[in-house]
């Protein structure tokens, strides 16, 4: 598709979402979230089995472009962020968490207010040795949005993501490993390899086992009943599938005799 603040691309039952304002560090701007909208329409449609979210440049992600607020700003004029919020975060945020593929994000660079917001839409994080992490949304007077006040407690704890929150504070990449935010760090220039590795392992596995995990874990169940309930149902779904009993043919079948 011709955009021009993002790219979407395809290569099997991988696709590719890179954020493509590497001036800005991929800040985002309302072209762009209407550009990631028919992203998203395209990703619905046709979903992948794996979706790659990155960043182009040096940048993840810097959150909303505040250049984009400036002149309401500057000519005294009130600006609405929660209809901002309303009509493109939280649809964007939402629709990224319902696609039923799973979501890497490769973490190329610093990753600031929304921007961390669209890296914890993705089940698995990988960064490079240079990320940071910025919860630039206390700097600038405003709280946490874009998924970040559910998302972010959930991977890193509520004490860590309040600190973070109250201080603006940022974390290296380092740190985000060690606090589980992240699955693995690389060096930059290493990031896209490994990030393509780790795409075309998942690709070779069940594409229904990782939505059913998917679904599982990512929703936490109100009890212990609840979830060998839901087990219950997923499992049964996925003995009858094609790679199940394949898998079970290929590793239990008798061996001939010698
Ligand atoms: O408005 C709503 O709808 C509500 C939603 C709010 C959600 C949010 O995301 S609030 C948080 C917004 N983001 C920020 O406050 C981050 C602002 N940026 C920074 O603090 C720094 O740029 C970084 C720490 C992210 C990176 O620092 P550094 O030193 O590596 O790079 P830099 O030189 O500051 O940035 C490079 C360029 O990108 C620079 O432009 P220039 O000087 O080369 O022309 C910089 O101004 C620009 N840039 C970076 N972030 C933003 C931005 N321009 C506009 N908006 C940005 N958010």
């Amino acid at each position: 598709a011709p955009f021009e603040h993002i790219r979407l691309t395809r290569d099997g039952a991988i696709a590719r979402l890179i954020l493509n304002r590497p001036a800005r560090l991929n800040a985002l701007i309302r072209p762009m979230q209407a550009e990631l909208a028919t992203a998203l329409d395209l990703l619905e449609a046709e979903p992948p089995q794996v979706l790659i979210l990155t960043g182009e440049g040096r940048g993840f992600c810097a959150g909303q472009d505040l250049t984009e607020r400036y002149p309401q700003i500057a000519a005294g004029e009130a600006v609405h962020l929660g209809a901002s919020l309303t009509q493109t975060y939280n649809p964007l945020i939402r629709r990224l968490n319902a696609l039923p593929c799973v979501i890497i994000a490769a973490v190329n660079g610093v990753a600031a207010g929304a921007g961390i917001g669209l890296a914890l839409t993705a089940d698995i994080i990988l960064a490079a040795r240079q990320a940071r992490f910025l919860m630039a949304f206390g700097k600038v007077g405003l709280g946490p949005d874009a998924g970040v006040s559910w998302a972010l407690p959930e991977r890193i704890g509520s004490r860590r993501a309040l600190a973070l929150a109250l201080t603006g504070g940022r974390i290296d990449a380092q740190t985000a490993l060690d606090w589980g935010l992240v699955w693995a760090l690389h060096d930059a220039d290493d990031l896209a390899a490994a990030t393509q590795e780790l795409a075309l392992a998942l690709v070779a596995g069940s594409a229904q086992a990782q939505r059913a995990a998917k679904q599982l874990l990512r929703e936490k169940a109100p009890s212990l009943d609840a979830a060998l309930a839901r087990e219950s149902a997923c499992q049964d779904a996925l003995g009858h599938t094609d790679f199940y009993r394949a898998a079970v043919l290929a590793f239990a079948a008798p061996k001939p005799a010698r």
